[in-house]
């Protein structure tokens, strides 16, 4: 049986490329795209129509509305990261406040009762030539069928840096290590059940949710509110409106009262403080899925790779970025892996730098959409500076590789990551 990756692949090409020629013919919208990206993407190919009136959002005073305690979090601009040791005794969901936060601009703050979800566009049933939108308020997402899933939201740009510290590749964006990541037990209703019920066309095919925070400003460039187009297929798959985080209304910053919840995605597809959502009949374009949250460079299709998907396959070890392991003792390392493509079928860990991998002790039934915990015990012999390896192989038969194929801006980082530690 052909592995699901390079199938998934080939029809999100596939897929792409018809987009892109629906747009050339002036069948495809792209709002805040330029002509010269869509071209360029293309390979050889938008006009803008005018944005909606944004509608204001509350900013909160600084981007970010929890505490961000330095024991936990390392700050990146707008965003946090969660630090790995911090995740050691969580548990297999993370707590709400250790969660990372990866903010545009600034979470706002809004109010469940006044929130409204609008879904609009031609892919809606309505009057025919009217546009009419179809509300729906908080308690009335709260009256249909809840759905729960475990799953985790990881910033397509989780594990950057390594493109630079192991591989010397220079790329732009946060420089995350790898606590871009969290898993949480979500609670919301399924966007299908939403869709029916806003009478979805049978020709739609794009979904386009956009979020309430502000208008994102890119080299002096107003790209608008944040917003991806989501393939209607993925839409009525698995993903949620989520409003419960772990079993609590959805903190601000992740985000009160609304999420798009797309399991296994890249992070960006996850739309948080989500106001509005455009059903299409014509396949649709944004910033999100053009200029960023492709692969671009020499190893990549002129113009750039297909718009992201699924995450990649990654491991991490529940230790401090230099740990210190006294020298004879009996130490037991905890870590966790994870991918987009499937369940973690097997974790290794290398202790000598990648010469024997011993296969570490799984503490989850591996699933879909979230990380399986494991630990190994470990005996240095030997004092001084090392490095701990781990690696996963996943259910699609994806083993994290040695060196990541890089793109300029530094998303799907898969490489094996070397942790350093010192042993005393
Ligand atoms: N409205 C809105 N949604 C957004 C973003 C944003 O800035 N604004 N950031 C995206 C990105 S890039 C990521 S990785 C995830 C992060 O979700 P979290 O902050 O809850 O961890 O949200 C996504 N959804
Ligand atoms: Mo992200």
């Amino acid at each position: 049986m052909p592995s699901p990756r390079p199938v998934g692949h080939r029809i999100e090409t596939d897929y792409d490329r018809r987009r892109l020629r629906q747009w050339l013919a002036g069948e495809a919208r792209a709002d805040g795209v330029t002509r010269r990206r869509l071209l360029t993407l293309l390979a050889a190919t938008a006009a803008g129509t005018a944005l909606e009136a944004a509608r204001p959002a509350r900013a909160a005073g600084g981007p970010i509305v929890k505490p961000l305690s330095p024991e936990w979090f390392i700050q990146r601009g707008t965003n946090a990261e969660t630090r790995w040791e911090a995740l050691r005794g969580t548990g297999h969901h993370t707590p709400n406040e250790l969660f990372f936060v990866r903010n545009h601009t600034a979470t706002p703050v809004l109010n469940a009762d006044e929130w409204r979800l609008r879904l609009w566009g031609s892919g809606l049933r309505g009057t025919p030539g009217e546009d009419r939108p179809v509300e729906f308020g908080y308690d009335d997402l709260r009256a249909l069928p809840a759905v729960t899933r475990t799953a985790f939201v990881e910033c397509a740009g989780n594990g950057r840096s390594y493109y630079t510290s192991q591989q010397g590749e220079t790329v732009s964006g946060t420089s995350w290590a790898l606590g871009a990541i969290g898993v949480a037990r979500w609670r919301g209703v399924r966007l299908a059940d939403v869709l029916r019920r806003a009478g979805l066309s049978p020709y739609a095919v794009d979904v386009q949710p956009r979020g309430l925070d502000a208008e994102y400003v890119s080299g002096g460039e107003n790209l608008g509110r944040v917003r991806r187009p989501l393939p209607l297929a993925k839409a009525l798959n698995d993903v949620l409106l989520a409003y419960e985080m772990n079993g609590e209304r959805l903190p601000y910053d992740h985000e009160y009262p609304v999420r798009v919840l797309v399991p296994s995605w890249v992070g960006i597809s996850s739309i948080k403080w989500v106001g509005d959502i455009e059903v299409s009949v014509q396949p649709l374009f944004s910033p999100w899925n053009t200029a960023f949250y492709r692969l671009f460079g020499p190893s990549h299709p002129e113009g750039g790779s297909a718009p992201l998907t699924r995450q990649t396959t990654k491991s991490a070890f529940e230790l401090a970025n230099v740990a210190t392991f006294a020298v004879g003792r009996r130490h037991v390392l905890h870590g966790r892996s994870w991918s987009g493509a499937g369940a973690v079928a097997r974790a290794e860990v290398s202790t000598d730098g990648g010469a024997n991998w011993r296969t570490a002790r799984p503490h989850d039934r591996p699933r879909t959409s979230t990380w399986t915990r494991w630990s190994l015990s470990w005996q240095p012999e030997a004092p001084g500076a090392t490095h701990l390896l781990a690696r996963a192989t996943d259910s699609a038969g994806r083993t994290q590789p040695d060196l990541a194929v890089p793109n300029t801006l530094g998303y799907l980082f898969d490489a094996v990551v070397r942790h350093p530690v010192n042993v005393v």
